[in-house]
């Protein structure tokens, strides 16, 4: 007896004494102690061998043991479902994953992104240039006379003395340089980012982005401009908007015209956007100079084209009506993730 029992209580202080750490390891405890080939079984086994008298003590003993080794699966059981695993536990791999937040896309990029896509749509294709330009393709190849206010240090940003390294005022500058080095027919549009020496405001900026387009082939005529103006005006700003051409000039272009569109704001009501006029301007246009041309050695008897400009930021505050430029630059997470888009 004595000997059986002092096994007994061994075995009920290693279960006191047990500290199974995770799931797993309190597996391990019930299969050793509770399960069919457990210690307890071979315990409860030896109770055959005990005279009549012991058996009752032996059997409070061995059932003291069973209770604190049931007690001790059910403890540690709960406690593990309540999540106090401990850090050797290992993690369930099946757990959704942790979400991500995406960020948003910045409001000029959107607007960038449908210009392109709208263009893209009737055969033009995106073409990229230099920011650091020279004076060849940034003024004079586009017919801009030496006296030009551009050509200003209060316009201008020039880099270097002789004036001949400048950041570009106007995307205009690629324009040159696809018809130097491509033969028509062209159909370009050109996105990106300009630079002017303002006194930055709410209306003026040094940097802002453009998108300009070129369409050069024989015979293109006012009318394809104006309907490719139409087409792209109804586009971005819905099928109801009309245009209107106001006579203007430009160095390179002749003739040149300024272009509005009803005001999408206040379907022609009148507001503060249209200055009650119920028209808004979108850009200037015009049949690319003859003289532009022969700077690039295109042929102006058998060649003629049309070329626009459109500022991204005055587009993107019709749409969305931010009417400070500086927004768009200060990067204020709290006005960036108010813009969406599928693109
Ligand atoms: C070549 C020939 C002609 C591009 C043109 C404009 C009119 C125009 C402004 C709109 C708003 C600039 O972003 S803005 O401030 N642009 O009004 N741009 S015609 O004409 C060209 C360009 C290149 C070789």
């Amino acid at each position: 007896m004595q000997e059986i029992s002092d096994k007994a209580n061994a075995v009920l202080e290693e279960i006191k004494a047990a500290t199974p750490a995770n799931t797993d390891e309190l597996e391990l405890f019930r299969i050793k102690y509770l399960g069919s080939k457990s210690v307890l079984k071979d315990l409860f086994g030896a109770m055959g061998q005990l005279p009549g008298e012991r058996k009752k003590e032996y059997g409070q003993l061995m059932n003291t043991l069973k209770a604190s080794a049931e007690n001790k699966l059910e403890e540690l059981k709960a406690s593990f479902e309540n999540g106090k695993q401990t850090a050797k536990d290992i993690p369930d791999l099946t757990a959704p994953g942790i979400d991500i937040p995406l960020g948003t896309r910045h409001p000029l990029s959107i607007v960038r992104n449908r210009m392109i896509e709208i263009f893209s749509r009737i055969g033009f294709v995106v073409a990229e240039g230099p920011e650091i330009e020279d004076d060849w393709h940034n003024f004079t190849a586009l017919n801009t006379p030496q006296d030009h206010p551009a050509r200003d240090m209060q316009d201008t940003f020039f880099l270097s003395e002789d004036k001949n390294q400048l950041l570009r005022t106007h995307t205009s500058s690629v324009q040159i340089r696809m018809m130097e080095s491509q033969k028509p027919p062209l159909r370009y549009i050109f996105p990106g980012r300009v630079y002017r020496n303002e006194t930055i405001s709410a209306r003026a900026h040094c940097t802002f982005h453009q998108v300009e387009g070129l369409y050069i082939d024989d015979n293109v005529s006012f009318a394809d401009l104006k309907q490719t103006m139409l087409y792209f005006a109804q586009e971005m700003f819905g099928r109801n908007t009309e245009i209107r051409f106001r006579p203007s000039f430009f160095p390179f272009t002749e003739p040149s015209a300024e272009m509005d569109i009803t005001c999408t704001i206040c379907n022609q009501k009148g507001c503060a956007v249209c200055k009650h006029t119920g028209w808004v301007e979108i850009g200037g246009c015009g049949m690319v100079d003859p003289a532009v041309l022969e700077n690039c050695k295109l042929d102006t008897k058998k060649y003629s084209g049309f070329a626009f400009g459109m500022g991204i930021e005055r587009i993107t505050m019709l749409r969305y009506q931010v009417n400070d430029l500086r927004l768009y630059f200060e990067n204020d997470v709290r006005f960036l993730k108010q813009f969406t888009s599928a693109v």
